[in-house]
């Protein structure tokens, strides 16, 4: 009987080898270089006897696992990071003299880490939550920390308001409920007593807050920064990653479901695309605002609860991001990466966002509880590609010899070393900003418009993610128990649109307050932001933004997307390896479900490798279905009800669903029998018309159908 091997083993066998030379040839010591010739006996009064105290072996070995962790991120503890390069494909020297983004012939090392925001370390990736996009430049000139969100604008306004907007989300602190959500009281208690927050909030309630993959997830520096040319010439800027296999999400119904299937589907995701070489790619771009259009606009620039719309400042795309090696160890590369907004090069400036300001001195604070010590950026990930030279000495963890009399400056025994270094040398220096102030514990009433820019969000969204939203709200206000609460939050939903709030409410069981066309004071009280400034009514300065939907993203390639192949004994082995070899060719990915584990016998009696029994795995972890035929194949499937509901709860999802000869038969056992006309549900046809299929993601077209599917 011809054997044919599939390829992922060959992988999987490789990742052993090597792991088996890292380690080869090599002793087991203790810390101190010991060899060991015993580590699974403790040192005993006899073998039935008490352990001795005298065991050192055994308390190295115990104590060293004792601290083995250290405190998690208070915020975005859940993260996978990988490493790559930054590329530039047009160099900006008019706009920054920044290294990075005059030489395009660099290649700058990068690591990312991406993450989730409320949840602890071991929470589900399929949380509804911001995403964090931090990523860090190893450039020439020092390193830069680019340490943004997968949106494009924050809750809050200013700093102070940080430990609140946390608190309220966390798990509540009595019974530690709920972990990584937001839809629980406290958290609808805060929002809807400050309305800076809507903007965001509406985006978290969008799609964009299950991403599809990681991979699949825009990136914004959120505030706005300064780029400052070798004039000392100032530009504002705002930075955004745009992934080359555009934005795409998962539906609710599917996040809880994968939270269940595969708690690890995003970071499995990330190491596997890359494992496999297909690397994950982001283009890099910059919205850019002269200097004197600070005031142009109906927001203002410096307030993070606000986007440039894209329609107003386009973004020039200048370069791009690869990331193609997966860390060797999590914790010391992912776990002990440290990244601070501090972290800047010569060419990009702070501006006063009340926001940034406050995140310049929380990121390098927080390090000294969660490293330990001032000394962190000796740790390896953390460590710059450039040669480091200063008269910061000691603390815990130096892990470094400082040579020398002096560590002090000026002076002349260390020779006057190290030296200052000239502008004109590469040295960093401050934006000359002009100040002229009072001193005032407040915020611009340039801030106050919360309403006008959620509205634009929501009027730029295609139907179907309209829809989204309205359920998204329905679910995390149903998850309330206080009325006083959702009412609240009903009058504020309605400052975004009417429609929404009576969907919202109909949802609820409520009636949308009559007051929504007071003030907010009027209506609901004041919200209590803290300043003199209420919100006034949404302003309508720009009726859409294409850029703010995910039905204008790209939907061009296949690459990387998963294809369940349901096969059983007897599958036609020419139907497989046609639609096999197409969506391979094509970048993506196929897996062999069966109803049991280890091998299958084709039609043409060669043996397969199955990638999962039904029983371990689910339709939600899966792009798209695939059943060829094979009289025998598709009798066997049949018998196993798990395959109905797989292709039952693919149809719901709006996924591709293509079938060939005998398969037919097995739909016929589904839903899908009733709508064969659908038009992602292929019987018979071209694999290409499925790729098509595939690579627009989801057929939107079939929700009103999918809701009344009860799985
Ligand atoms: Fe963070 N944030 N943050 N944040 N943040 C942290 O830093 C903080 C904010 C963001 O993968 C912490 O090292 C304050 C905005 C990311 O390691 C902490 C304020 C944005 C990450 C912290 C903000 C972010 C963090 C927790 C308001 C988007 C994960 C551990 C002034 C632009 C980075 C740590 C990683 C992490 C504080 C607001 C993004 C506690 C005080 C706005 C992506 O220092």
């Amino acid at each position: 009987m011809a054997k044919k091997k599939k390829k992922f083993e060959t992988e999987k066998q490789n990742q052993l080898e090597k792991s088996i030379k890292d380690g080869q040839g090599k002793p087991l010591t203790t810390n101190q270089g010991l060899k060991v010739n015993d580590t699974n006996n403790s040192l005993k009064s006899g073998e039935r006897g008490s352990t001795l105290l005298e065991d050192f072996l055994l308390r190295e070995k115990i104590t060293n696992f004792d601290h083995e962790r250290i405190p998690e991120r208070i915020v975005h503890a859940r993260g996978s990071g990988a490493h790559g390069y930054f590329e530039l494909y047009k160099s900006i020297p008019e706009l920054s003299k920044a290294g990075i983004f005059n030489d395009t012939e660099r290649k700058t090392p990068v690591f990312v880490r991406f993450s989730t925001v409320a949840g602890s370390k071991g929470s589900p990736d399929l949380a509804r939550d911001v995403r964090g996009f931090a990523v860090k430049f190893y450039t020439q000139e020092g390193t830069w920390d680019l340490v943004g969100n997968n949106m494009p604008i924050f809750f809050i306004q200013d700093a102070m308001k940080f430990p609140d907007l946390v608190h309220s989300v966390k798990p509540e602190p009595n019974n530690e409920i709920p972990q990584a959500a937001s839809a629980h009281d406290t958290f609808y208690d805060f929002v809807s007593h400050a309305t800076e927050t809507l903007h965001n909030q509406i985006w978290v309630m969008s799609d964009r807050a299950i991403p599809r993959s990681l991979r699949m997830m825009e990136g914004f520096g959120i505030h706005t920064f300064r780029l400052i040319n070798d004039k000392g010439e100032s530009h504002f800027v705002k930075f955004h990653w745009k992934p080359v296999l555009g934005v795409h999400s998962v539906t609710w119904d599917e996040a809880v479901k994968i939270n269940g299937a595969d708690s690890d589907f995003h970071r499995r995701d990330l190491w596997d695309a890359i494992e496999a070489g297909h690397y994950p790619e982001w283009e890099f771009g910059v919205q850019i605002v002269k200097q004197e259009d600070e005031h142009k606009f109906e927001f203002d620039l410096l307030d993070p609860t606000k986007l440039i719309p894209e329609e107003m400042v386009p973004v020039q795309i200048i370069g791009k991001m690869t990331l193609n090696k997966n860390p060797e160890n999590f914790f010391a590369e992912t776990e002990q990466v440290a990244f601070l907004p501090g972290h800047i090069v010569p060419g990009i400036d702070f501006t006063n966002d009340p926001l940034l300001q406050g995140r310049l001195f929380s990121y390098r604070d927080t390090q000294l509880s969660r490293l330990g010590g001032p000394n962190f950026h000796q740790i390896p990930i953390n460590r710059p590609v450039v040669e480091t030279h200063n008269n910061q000495r000691d603390g815990i963890m130096q892990t470094e010899i400082p040579k020398g009399q002096t560590a002090y400056f000026p002076n002349t025994l260390g020779g006057g070393c190290p030296h200052l270094s000239k502008m004109s040398e590469g040295a960093f220096d401050s934006y000359e900003e002009r100040i002229d102030a009072k001193k005032v514990r407040g915020r611009s009433e340039s801030f106050s418009d919360h309403f006008s820019q959620p509205a634009l969000f929501y009027r730029s969204l295609a139907k179907w993610e309209q829809e989204h939203v309205a359920e998204a709200y329905i679910f995390e206000l149903g998850k309330c128990n206080q009325d006083h609460i959702k009412q609240r939050m009903l009058w504020i939903i309605a400052q975004i649109n009417k429609d929404l709030a009576k969907s919202v409410a109909k949802g609820l069981g409520l009636a949308v307050p009559k007051e929504i066309d007071k003030p907010i004071n009027q209506a609901i009280g004041a919200d209590n932001d803290g300043t003199k400034n209420q919100p006034p009514k949404a302003k309508n300065y720009l009726d859409s933004d294409p850029a703010l939907s995910q039905s204008n993203t790209k939907f061009d390639s296949i690459a990387t997307r998963k294809v369940a192949f349901l096969m059983a004994d007897g599958f036609s082995m020419k139907q497989f390896k046609k639609m096999s070899k197409d969506l391979k060719e094509k970048g993506a990915m196929v897996e062999i479900i069966a109803p049991h584990g280890g091998n299958l016998v084709c039609d043409e009696d060669m043996e397969h490798k199955i990638d999962a029994s039904i029983s371990t795995t689910e339709s939600v972890l899966f792009d798209a279905v695939y059943i060829p035929g094979g009289k025998k194949s598709i009798k066997k499937l049949k018998e196993e009800p798990k395959f109905v509901k797989f292709i039952t709860e693919a149809f719901k999802h709006c996924k591709a669903i293509s079938v060939d000869g005998e398969g037919e038969e097995l739909l016929d056992d589904t839903i899908v029998s009733k709508h064969k006309d659908d038009k992602s549900i292929f019987i018979n046809q071209k694999p290409n018309d499925f790729i098509d299929a595939i690579a627009k993601h989801r057929n939107w077209e079939r929700m009103d159908i999918a809701a009344k599917i009860p799985v």
